[in-house]
């Protein structure tokens, strides 16, 4: 089984984390192929002809998109279910899932983003983490000349779009807390896609501790003393029960 599903990966990548944590949710043994952002368009593009991760191959069949991942993997494996069986609470868990994967991902990654392009180094050293030697030395020395491709690739344009993605970091925040005062999930009384895309978003933001997205130590002061900042908010204690409570350890091999 462990042949028979790939996921192409970022490892530090909310999308990914999705992919991820859906196949570990469920109990799917796979392997994962980590590539690394910049050299890994040409590859990836070959493979699903556009050049975003995560990428899951099941047998012969290419699946790009964490949204179209989740949907195929919830009909390859139905339980446990990640759609709530209620069709309202369904749809529901889909918008959930779209205004993060859409809007309030998107605009926080540009705010954790260009925090961590002010240390470089770090950067290089969480996105090549796992590379050999000389991978993690080259990449170290090419990523400060290549960060404006970054920022171009990820909107951020200038001030403003930082200080929006600070704003999409509350507004994310305040929506969780909020959507999980009554139950302590988003749709309904169970966990869903919705709580899954939600947290994984937000993992940057959160740190939850143990988990593929748990940033490397130390960690420069300045990081940490956003994400202290962050932390005050009671949306975060949402995020880390719900790592607690349902991602479970990896299934790859
Ligand atoms: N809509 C896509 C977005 C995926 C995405 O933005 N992936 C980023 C990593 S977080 C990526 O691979 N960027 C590099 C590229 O697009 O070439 C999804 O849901 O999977």
């Amino acid at each position: 089984m462990s042949d028979h599903i790939t996921l192409y990966q970022f490892p530090y990548s909310t999308f990914n984390e999705k992919a991820r944590w859906a196949l570990d949710y469920k109990g799917l043994a796979h392997k994962r192929v980590s590539v690394l952002p910049g050299p890994h368009a040409g590859f990836i593009k070959k493979l699903s002809g556009q050049t975003a991760t995560p990428v899951l191959k099941i047998g012969d069949r290419v699946i790009a998109g964490s949204a179209n991942i989740l949907d195929v993997l919830e009909q390859f494996q139905p339980f446990p279910a990640l759609s709530p069986t209620d069709n309202g609470l369904c749809q529901n868990a889909l918008a959930v899932q779209r205004q993060f994967d859409e809007d309030l991902g998107v605009r926080t990654r540009r705010a954790v983003l260009s925090s961590l392009m002010e240390d470089p180094a770090y950067m290089a050293s969480m996105f090549a983490s796992g590379r050999n030697w000389f991978t993690r030395v080259s990449y170290r020395y090419v990523l400060p000349m290549v960060l404006g491709v970054v920022r171009k690739g990820n909107g951020i344009k200038g001030p403003d779009a930082i200080e929006d993605g600070h704003a999409a970091v509350m507004e994310a925040l305040d929506l969780v807390h909020e959507r999980s005062q009554a139950t302590g999930y988003l749709c309904g009384d169970a966990f869903s896609l919705a709580d899954l895309t939600a947290c994984a978003h937000l993992a940057p933001v959160v740190n939850p501790p143990d988990c593929d997205m748990t940033r490397p130590e130390p960690m420069p002061k300045k990081f940490r003393d956003q994400l202290t900042e962050w932390s005050a908010h009671p949306g975060t204690n949402y995020v880390l029960s719900i790592y607690r409570q349902h991602r479970p350890a990896s299934c790859a091999a």
